[in-house]
């Protein structure tokens, strides 16, 4: 057999080289592969178990709660708690964070996660993914201190983040802040191996993602910026790419280049993605790739959180393209 890397073998080998590692990470990455895992073999076969279609309960965010998305919720939550590694959970799919009880085994960690992305997709068979995004609660942090405002931090203090994709294949996407690597998991073994190693972003990409259906509903520099992809002056047009299910167009944008935009319209007036769940953990990515994230003013891993389910604009992609928006952006006088 050839050599391969498996994931938990990197992880554990990058563990040695810190000396002052307490294993608490190696433990929190160990259950969330094992929750994705979980998830991935029922997304698979939920055409064959009476899971699929909605719960007829609305989350948080007043959309309607499909059942897989309550069980990679419930998955990912019991993990998380029982990893002895993290002493905060929060969730696309829950009100209020969830902290461990100081009395039950925690760490220093906090978690985010949107545990399926997607999920109107579900039952039509387009890939889904789970978004995390990863915190470290600094030691001299008094553990009573811990409050939903505690954990509002920006994205630049993320020390992991990264997607798992429910897709042809199941990958996982992830960084500590030192590039982006991916992972396959493969399927006869049950293990993620790396075959994407040190991903980097196109400067500029072939595709642009939006979803298009919105054209009148978005403002004139938010137009213009879409056509200067769809419609530029002196060369061919970009083909549009739009799955409508984040974790999938930000995997091809990060693969191929391009930008993806899912701006503020009369309808979503602060954009709908959140800025914990999807944005942030994205834009760390991103970055880390070499490109670039936006909210149209200000870059999206600088913004503090109002709140823990705040939404923002997303502009996110090849740093080109995504200078091309905000060159535009700036032109019409919205910055
Ligand atoms: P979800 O987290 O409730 O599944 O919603 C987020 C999804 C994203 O995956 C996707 O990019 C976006 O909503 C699509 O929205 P729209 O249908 O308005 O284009
Ligand atoms: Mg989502």
């Amino acid at each position: 057999m050839s050599e391969v890397t498996a994931i938990e073998h990197l992880i554990m080998s990058q563990r040695r080289w810190s000396p002052h590692a307490t294993g608490q990470f190696t433990s929190l990455m160990h259950d969330l592969i094992l929750s994705a895992k979980i998830i991935s073999r029922n997304v698979n076969q939920a055409g064959l178990v009476d899971i699929l279609g909605a719960t007829g309960s609305v989350n948080v965010q007043g959309e309607q709660v499909q059942k897989l998305d309550t069980f990679a919720n419930n998955t990912l939550v019991y993990r998380m708690q029982s990893s002895g590694a993290v002493c905060a959970v929060g969730s696309e799919e829950m009100a209020e964070p969830f902290f461990v009880p100081e009395n039950e085994p925690h760490g220093h960690y906090a978690i985010f996660f949107d545990p399926l992305d997607g999920s109107s997709n579900i039952d039509v068979g387009v890939s889904i993914g789970t978004i995390f995004s990863i915190f470290r609660r600094p030691d001299d942090e008094n553990y009573w201190q811990l409050s939903p405002e505690a954990l509002m931090r920006p994205g630049t203090e993320q020390v992991a983040a990264g997607y798992f994709l429910y897709g042809s294949s199941t990958m996982l996407v992830y960084s500590t802040g030192h590039g982006v690597n991916g992972f396959t998991l493969d399927t006869g073994i049950g293990e993620f191996l790396l075959t994407h190693p040190n991903i980097q972003i196109p400067r500029i990409g072939k595709y642009y993602s939006t979803n298009h259906g919105y054209f009148n509903n978005w403002d004139p520099a938010i137009q213009k910026a879409v056509h200067s992809f769809n419609r530029p002056v002196d060369m061919p047009p970009r083909s549009l790419r739009y799955v409508g299910s984040l974790v999938a167009d930000f995997h091809r944008t990060l693969l191929k280049g391009g930008v993806y935009l899912y701006p503020e319209d009369t309808k979503h007036p602060r954009g709908k993605l959140r800025l914990m769940y999807e944005a942030s953990p994205m834009a760390f990515l991103a970055e880390q790739a070499g490109g670039k994230a936006t909210d149209g003013k200000q870059r999206i891993l600088d913004i503090v959180p109002s709140s823990i389910h705040m939404r923002t604009p997303l502009i996110i992609g090849s740093a080109d393209d995504v200078d091309q928006v905000l060159e535009i952006y700036k032109a019409e006088g919205k910055e």
